[in-house]
Parts: C-alpha cells; structure tokens; sequence
C-alpha cells in the first residue's frame, strides 16, 4: 500500500481506531520514554522508576521524577499531530476512538474525546493522584503548590495515578480499545515503539478482522512488517500527509 492508497482507505474508513506513544508528544519538546532522559534522571532507566518495586523501594526519588514529569508536561504545549489527530476525530465523528499510551494530558488539551469521538488514556494522567488506601483518584495541585508525597482530602498518601509495569491497565478503557481496533476499517499507530503490552497488541485487533493497519514513525518498529502501510514520518508531517 503506498501514500494514495493510505489516504483513500483512511478518507473512505468510518471506524477510525489510533494509538498514540510518547514520539506524538515529541514535537512539544516532550522526550519519548527510551530516550535518554535529560537531567539528572540521565543515570537511572525508566522502567526501574515506573514501578511498584521502585514507589515501594523510593516513594520520594519516584514522586521527584513524576513532579517534575508533571510540571514539564504543563509548560508543554499540543503540537501539530495532537491538532491533527483531534481534526480527523471531527471528521469521523463517533466512528473515532483514540488510545493513548501518554500520560501527558496533550491530546485532551488539544481537544481529543470532545469532538463526538472518544479518547482513552491506557496509563493513566501524570496531573492524577491515587489514595493509597481508599483507591480514589484526585486531581493534583499545580506543581507550585505540589507538597510531596501528596495527600489525598482523606488524609492518605498518594501515588502518581500511573499504569506502572507489571500493573493492570484500567479495564474499562482497555476493553473499549479492544473493542474499537477489533472493528476498525482502519488503525493509525503513530509515534510508539510498540514494544509495551497490551496496548502493543491493539492493531493486531484490526488485522486480524481485516482491518488496514498504518504506522507512523520515523524509526522501524516491531509493528512495521506487519502493517499495510510504514511512513517513515514525524508524528505532525506524516499526519498532515495522510489527512491531506
Ligand atoms: C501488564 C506509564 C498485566 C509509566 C508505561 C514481566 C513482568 C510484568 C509484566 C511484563 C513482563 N514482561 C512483559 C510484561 C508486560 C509489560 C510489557 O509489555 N513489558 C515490555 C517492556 C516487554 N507490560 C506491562 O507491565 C503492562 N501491564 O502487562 O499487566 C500483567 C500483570 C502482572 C504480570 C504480568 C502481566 C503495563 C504497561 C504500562 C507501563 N507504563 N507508562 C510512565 O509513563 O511513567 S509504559 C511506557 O512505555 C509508555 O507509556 C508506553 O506505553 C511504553 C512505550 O513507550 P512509547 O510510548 O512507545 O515510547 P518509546 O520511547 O518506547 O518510543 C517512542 C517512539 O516514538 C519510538 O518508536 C520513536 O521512533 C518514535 N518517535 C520519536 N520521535 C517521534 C516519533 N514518532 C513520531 N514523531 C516523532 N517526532
């Protein structure tokens, strides 16, 4: 399948399903989650800090990390694919669903979820807290009234309201993106490396029901030999081809 062909099966889809990974915040100067991180979180690797072992080990160095994540993600602005992608949800209307990996908050900043499609965020919202007794999740103070650990109104610590790994994903928005790739006409997959799972697994929904998969991605991913379709693209420009 080449570029024309991409674009004429997505202008003909009704049921659009995307997954979305950290290379679409890239463009607001967000890092992805492999890169090496700036700063003085250079040293130590992600997955060792997005863990129940690592909160449990450093509640504190863990909360630092997704502070600062939070503050970082706040100053950030929605850059051209999360307008894009929350254009092609206008036009499809509720035949679109978009799942996130991002814990970012971009793409309902830039209008996701609110133009007649849905938006589900798969791990969680760094802006989120959780009690750690009670399960309740609150809405964080702004990083300059942030006291760490944060408590929650019931007097009870709390914990990022992230999907960590070896953590379940919430089951609602895991089952509606099942639901959606499985009856999609066709799956965008932009800007992950597609090596974290389930949400990795999603376009093969799509595949296996004969759905048209595309990715976009500057780099080669597991996900490329399988897909109908590879733009070799940045998240913005690859969108902007493909929506035309
Ligand atoms: C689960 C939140 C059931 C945290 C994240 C052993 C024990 C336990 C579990 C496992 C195990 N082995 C495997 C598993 C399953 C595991 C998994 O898949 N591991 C992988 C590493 C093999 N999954 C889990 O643990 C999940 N839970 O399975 O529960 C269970 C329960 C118990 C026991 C077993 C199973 C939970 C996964 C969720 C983890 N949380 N995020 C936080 O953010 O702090 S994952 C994190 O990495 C991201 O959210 C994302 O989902 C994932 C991948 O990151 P990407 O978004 O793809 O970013 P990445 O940097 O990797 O790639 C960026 C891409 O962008 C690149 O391809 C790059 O080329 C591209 N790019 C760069 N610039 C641009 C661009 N693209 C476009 N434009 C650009 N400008």
């Amino acid at each position: 399948m080449d570029l024309d062909q991409a674009r004429t099966a997505l202008a003909r889809a009704s049921r659009v399903a995307v997954l979305t990974g950290a290379g679409v915040s890239a463009e607001s100067g967000i890092p992805t989650f492999r890169d090496a991180q700036t700063g003085h979180w250079a040293r130590l690797r992600p997955e060792d800090l997005a863990s129940p072992a690592a909160y449990a080990r450093d509640p504190e160095m863990v909360w630092e990390w997704y502070a600062g994540r939070y503050r970082d993600v706040l100053a950030a602005q929605p850059n051209q694919a999360h307008l894009l992608l929350a254009q092609l949800e206008r036009r499809k209307g509720a035949g679109f669903f978009l799942a996130t990996q991002n814990v970012d908050g971009l793409h309902e900043r830039a209008g996701s979820g609110q133009q007649g499609g849905q938006l589900a965020e798969l791990h969680g919202n760094l802006s989120r807290g959780r009690d750690e007794v009670t399960g309740q999740v609150w809405p964080l103070p702004r990083p300059d009234e942030l006291r760490l650990p944060p408590q929650s109104p019931a007097g009870n610590r709390m914990r990022p309201d992230i999907v960590w790994f070896g953590e379940f994903l919430p089951p609602a928005a895991l089952s509606a993106a099942e639901q959606a790739f499985a009856q999609a006409d066709m799956a965008l997959v932009i800007g992950t490396s597609s090596a974290v799972y389930p949400a990795a697994g999603l376009a093969l929904l799509t595949l296996e029901n004969g759905g048209v998969v595309a990715e976009i991605n500057p780099e080669i991913t597991d996900l490329s030999r399988l897909a109908h379709f590879s733009l070799r693209e940045k998240a913005g420009q690859g969108l902007a081809a493909l929506l035309g």
